[in-house]
C-alpha cells in the first residue's frame, strides 16, 4: 500500500481500503464452512450496515493515535492497525444500530431503509446484529493476538459493550407501556441514559483504543475519560435535538422519539419550561403514533422556543468542554480532545 500517511490519497480512502481487507478475511473465516449463499448474505449485510455512516468514530482512532505520537510519521503497519481498531468501533456501532432500529421501530438510517425493513431481511436482522458483534473479536484475534495490549483491548470492548447495552436497556424500559409517566422524566434520568447508551462507545472508546496502541495504561487517563463522557452527552443531546429539528435528508433518518415516548432532552426541557395548560397537551399527545399527536407536540416545542434553548445549551457546552480541555496538562491529549470537539460542534448531521 502506497502513501499510507495520506500524502496523495486521503485517510478516508485508506480507511475504506482496510474495510475491504477485513471484510474479505471475515468472509473466509476458517472457523465456518462457507457456501456461496452464506458468503453473499454476509457480504451484502456488511456493505449495507457497516461503512455507510460518517465514520467519525473509526477515523478518530487514527487521528487520535497520530496526535498521541505528536506528529511522527506513522508506519504502514501502525496505520493499518489503527484503522482496524477504528473499524471494530464501526462494527460495534453497526451492531447496535441494526438492533436499535428494530426496537425503536425506525424507518430509515443513513439515507436508506433500516436493515430489518429490507425485503427478505426482517427479523434475520436480529441474528445479523449478533454476527456483527461476533466479527469484532474475530478481527481483534487476527490482528492483535500477539500484542502486549491484546487482553486490555478485549476487556475494553467488552466493558464498553456492556455499558452501551445497559444504556439501551434503561432507554427502553422508561418507555414501557402501562408505565408511561412523563413526570419521571428529568435531566438526571436523561443524563444517565445517554451517558451509557452513547458516550462510552462513541467518545471514550476511540481514544481508549488509540491510548492502548500507544502503550498507555487506561487507569492513568480517568480525566480524559471524564471529558469524553461529557462530550458524548453533548453529542446525544444534539442527536435528540436533530431527531425533531434536523432535516431528514441531512441526518439520513426520520425521527421517532416523540412517537416512542423517549426520554429525549427536548421533552425534559419542555417539561421544565411549560405552564399547566401546556403540560396537559404534552401528557395527552406525547408517545402516540398518530401524526396529529406528534404535530401537537412539535408545535408546543416551537412555542417553548426549544430551538433557542438548545442554541444556548450548545454554546455553553462548548465553553465548558473547551475550558476542561485547556486544563489538561498534556498538549497532545488537548489536541486529541479539541479535534473531537471540532468535529461535532454545531453539527447538522
Ligand atoms: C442510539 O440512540 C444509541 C445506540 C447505542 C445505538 P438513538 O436511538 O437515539 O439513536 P438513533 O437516533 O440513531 O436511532
Ligand atoms: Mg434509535
Ligand atoms: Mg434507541
Ligand atoms: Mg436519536
Amino acid at each position: 500500500m502506497a502513501n499510507l500517511n495520506g500524502t496523495t490519497s486521503d485517510l478516508r480512502t485508506i480507511f475504506l481500503g482496510v474495510y475491504s481487507v477485513l471484510k474479505s478475511e471475515l468472509l473466509n473465516d476458517p472457523a465456518f464452512e462457507w457456501t456461496d449463499d452464506s458468503r453473499q448474505w454476509v457480504d451484502r449485510m456488511l456493505d449495507y450496515n457497516v461503512p455507510g455512516g460518517k465514520l467519525n468514530r473509526g477515523l478518530s482512532v487514527i487521528d487520535s493515535y497520530k496526535l498521541l505520537k505528536e506528529g511522527k510519521e506513522l508506519t504502514e503497519d501502525e496505520v493499518f492497525l489503527a484503522s482496524a481498531l477504528g473499524w471494530c468501533i464501526e462494527w460495534l456501532q453497526a451492531y447496535f444500530l441494526v438492533l436499535d432500529d428494530i426496537m425503536d421501530n425506525s424507518h430509515t438510517r443513513r439515507g436508506q431503509p433500516c436493515w430489518f425493513r429490507v425485503p427478505k431481511v426482517g427479523m434475520i436482522a436480529a441474528n445479523d446484529g449478533v454476527l456483527l458483534r461476533n466479527h469484532i473479536p474475530r478481527i481483534l484475534k487476527t490482528h492483535f493476538r500477539e500484542k502486549a495490549y491484546y487482553v486490555d483491548l478485549l476487556d475494553l470492548f467488552n466493558e464498553v459493550e456492556f455499558q452501551t447495552a445497559s444504556g439501551q436497556m434503561i432507554d427502553l424500559i422508561t418507555t414501557l407501556e402501562g408505565e408511561k409517566d412523563l413526570s419521571k422524566y428529568s435531566l438526571s434520568l436523561h443524563r444517565r441514559i445517554v451517558q451509557y447508551k452513547t458516550a462510552y462507545y462513541s467518545f471514550y472508546l476511540p481514544v481508549a483504543c488509540a491510548l492502548l496502541m500507544a502503550g498507555e495504561n487506561l487507569d492513568n487517563h480517568i480525566d480524559v475519560k471524564n471529558i469524553l463522557i461529557d462530550m458524548g452527552i453533548y453529542f446525544q443531546v444534539q442527536d435528540d435535538y436533530l431527531d425533531c429539528f434536523g432535516e431528514p435528508e441531512k441526518i439520513g433518518k426520520i425521527g421517532t422519539d416523540i412517537e416512542d415516548f423517549k426520554c429525549s432532552w427536548l421533552v425534559v426541557k419542555a417539561l421544565e419550561r411549560c405552564c399547566e395548560e401546556q403540560k396537559k397537551i404534552l401528557f395527552a399527545h406525547y408517545g402516540k403514533a398518530d401524526p396529529a399527536d406528534v404535530a401537537k407536540v412539535k408545535t408546543l416545542y416551537h412555542e417553548l422556543d426549544l430551538q433557542g434553548v438548545f442554541a444556548e445549551y450548545e454554546s455553553k457546552s462548548y465553553e465548558k468542554l473547551t475550558s476542561s480541555i485547556d486544563a489538561h496538562p498534556s498538549k497532545a491529549v488537548q489536541s486529541v480532545l479539541k479535534s473531537f470537539l471540532g468535529k461535532i460542534y454545531k453539527r447538522q448531521k
